[in-house]
């Protein structure tokens, strides 16, 4: 009998979201970094073990949106959440409750989703540690479940999805067996340029991001890639581009790297940079560049 599941993947910014989903996938398609807001769109991962789809949403982290874009990325959050059939709420083993988990609670317990918690992270902490924040949450919240995760070095990732499977329902699957994302190559490679820079460069200058794929040209063993990274002051460029053009350099070989990997071939990578003044204020700025509500 097939069963099929969806789970929302939701908590604050930088707790795990995606590194979880990419581990669960055993494949990166959805971007990590250590800045917070990383990801911005709703991130399909569908997983099929034997009978068993699993799918899940990696969602912007749950925040106090200051702009256009933040306020898309929290609306995009919470309707993943009202659409499962658990939620996953990732948060920082080391750490009680705070405002953001508190808020996520309130909410799940106003429509009654079951929650699973998973703290991440256990790697860092102690034993004691871990405890307490154990207790600080079942003090909260009446969970489904609570499992202790390390998602970047991919352990008790068995027992998390053990505890999703008890969520699965029989029904016929929606997605194909062997497919493991809803996104497209041509988003998935501006994404991957985006999470370069996220990398590469420091303060307010990625935020201001956005990456629009102008070529994707697969030919037998090569792929041309043109993309053009939007920013939002020509200070920014300035700082993307670098001296003599080493930033830009430095941002592209990293990304070509990675985007071999996933397409299987070789790439050539064109990247060019321009200014789009504040764009992440105007809501025609965030749609213009594909963060549009379905
Ligand atoms: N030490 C440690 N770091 C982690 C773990 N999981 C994620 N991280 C790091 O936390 C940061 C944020 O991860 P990300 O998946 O982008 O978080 P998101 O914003 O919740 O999606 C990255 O630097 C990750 O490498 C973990 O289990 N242990
Ligand atoms: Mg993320």
């Amino acid at each position: 009998m097939k069963k099929i599941g969806f789970f929302a993947i939701v908590g604050r910014p930088n707790v795990g979201k995606s590194t979880l989903l990419n581990q669960i996938l055993g494949e990166k398609i959805a971007i990590v970094s250590s800045k917070p807001q990383t990801t911005r769109n709703r991130i399909l991962g569908i997983e099929t073990r034997g009978e068993n789809q699993f799918v899940f949403l990696d969602t912007p982290g749950i925040f106090q949106a200051k702009n256009s874009l933040g306020d898309y990325m929290v609306k995009t959050a919470n309707s993943a959440m009202q659409d499962a059939d658990a939620v996953i709420l990732v948060a920082d083993a080391g750490f009680a409750p705070g405002e953001t988990e508190t808020r996520i609670l309130q909410s799940l317990k106003r429509s009654e989703i079951p929650a699973i918690l998973a703290l991440n992270k256990v790697d860092l902490y102690r034993r004691e540690k871990l405890a307490k924040t154990i207790s600080a949450y079942a003090a909260t919240h009446d969970f489904a479940a609570v499992v202790p995760i390390s998602a970047k070095k991919g352990k008790y990732i068995d027992e998390l999805m053990a505890e999703c499977e008890k969520f699965l329902h029989e029904d016929e699957w929606i997605f194909a067996e062997d497919m493991i994302t809803d996104q497209t190559q041509r988003t998935l490679a501006s994404e991957i340029i985006r999470e370069k820079i996220l990398r590469t460069v420091d303060r307010e200058v990625p935020h201001g991001i956005a990456v629009v794929i102008e070529e994707f040209r697969e030919e037998e063993t090569v792929t041309h890639i043109r993309a053009e990274i939007f920013c939002e002051k020509a200070s920014h460029k300035g700082i993307l581009v670098g001296k003599g053009g080493e930033t830009l350099k430095r941002i592209g070989s990293y990304a070509r790297e990675d985007l071999e990997k996933l397409l299987g071939t070789q790439v050539y990578l064109d990247l060019w940079v321009k200014v789009k003044e504040n764009w992440r204020d105007s809501q025609r700025g965030v749609t213009d560049f594909g963060y549009c509500a379905d």
